[in-house]
């Protein structure tokens, strides 16, 4: 995809917390450091991200940062019950004060929500100019129309993308639009992976150049992902599907890769008595290790006003020597399940009477 009608291909990536990033590219496939993108506006592109005021809390779902006072302290802890007077978050330029009395909130600081961006740039409404189809953690998809030129993209407000009348909210949320040419009439469609791990297609009823979407159509299944002992030992189709619909083995016909989310229980012959004894044994030593570990970093964080600096330097020491223990005893015990990201390649049949299996 040239996004800027360079002749040089971009890359474009979704985020968590959500906001959209742009490699430029450049001459021999390189590409330059990523750009957040923007509206026209000037405003960064981040939907259903940004400032939101949660009651008590102002939650910013986006790349901010708590602004420091002049020796380079946050000007208000975040989640302090306590906390007096007012904070300052700064976000896509803004400086956003927080009321006194109301806590502060960033994403991935706490339980705030981000949007998990997913995006593919794609000339939507056959206009010659390359829009964004974006995809949210809610399993919404929106359209970001360019309303540039194809040389010089400038993107107007987003709006939600609807199928069958009604908008677009896949299972399990985690939206990830994909559009193509799917059933080969000369318009586009729009497929979108789900949280849940299953593919949907939505075909254009519309025309090439005022797409309008049916009803979606489960394409495929959902996966699954579990965390635990009982994971599986094969690979297996996993959760929050990313599609992408190209002609992957050259035979004229649109294939279907998946990315996924996944878990798999790593492949070793079953531990012994003696193995499992020590495994066991590893195991409830961690847990004493781990609990000693909450306990001294409560120690420190609760404690460290009044103390000289050699009182802090020692919960220091202990503090490394209890992770370096942790460190070590987490050797002995093998995980239950490691996290993997598969691709699969959905092959597709060369009678294409029926899009759902
Ligand atoms: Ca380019
Ligand atoms: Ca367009
Ligand atoms: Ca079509």
């Amino acid at each position: 995809m040239d996004l800027d009608g360079d002749g040089h291909l971009d890359l474009i990536s979704g985020s968590w917390p959500g906001e959209i990033f742009f490699f430029k590219g450049g001459p021999g496939r390189t590409f330059a450091a990523p750009v957040k993108l923007k509206y026209k506006t000037g405003k960064t592109i981040n939907i259903g991200g940004g400032k939101r005021d949660g009651g008590y809390m102002i939650l910013i779902a986006g790349d901010a940062k708590f602004e420091k006072d002049a020796k380079g302290k946050s000007i208000v802890l975040k989640f302090e019950k306590d906390a007096k007077g007012k904070s300052i978050v700064r976000y896509d330029g803004e400086d956003i004060v927080i009321p006194e009395g109301k806590q502060a909130g960033i994403t991935g600081t706490a339980s705030a929500v981000g949007t998990a961006s997913a995006v593919h740039a794609v000339d939507w409404d056959g206009d010659g100019k390359i829009d964004l189809l974006i995809g949210d953690i809610n399993g919404s998809v929106y359209l970001v129309p360019n309303e540039g030129t194809a040389k010089a993209f400038a993107f107007g407000k987003e709006r939600t993308l609807e199928a069958g009348g009604k908008p677009i909210r896949v299972p399990g949320g985690d939206a990830g639009p994909f559009a193509a040419d799917w059933d080969g009439d000369g318009k586009i469609d729009l497929l979108v992976g789900a949280g849940d791990g299953s593919v949907w297609f939505y075909r254009n009823i519309g025309t090439a150049k005022e797409p309008k979407l049916a009803a979606g159509v489960q394409i495929v299944k959902p996966g699954q992902a579990t965390y635990g002992a009982d994971a599986p030992k094969e690979p297996r189709r996993g959760v929050r599907a990313k599609v992408c619909a190209v002609d992957f083995k050259g035979d004229g016909r649109l294939d279907l890769l998946v990315g996924d989310f996944a878990t798999q229980r790593p492949d070793r012959p079953e531990p012994t008595a003696e193995e499992k004894a020590k495994i066991d044994k590893a195991k409830t030593e961690l847990d004493e290790v781990m609990q000693q570990y909450r306990k001294a970093v409560n120690k420190r964080s609760s404690k460290n006003v009044g103390k000289d600096k050699a009182e802090q330097e020692k919960d220091q020491k202990e503090i490394l020597a209890i992770r370096k223990r942790m460190q070590e005893l987490r050797k002995l015990v093998p995980p239950d399940y490691e996290e993997h990201g598969w691709v699969w390649h959905f092959e597709r049949k060369p009678l294409e009477k029926s899009v759902s299996k």
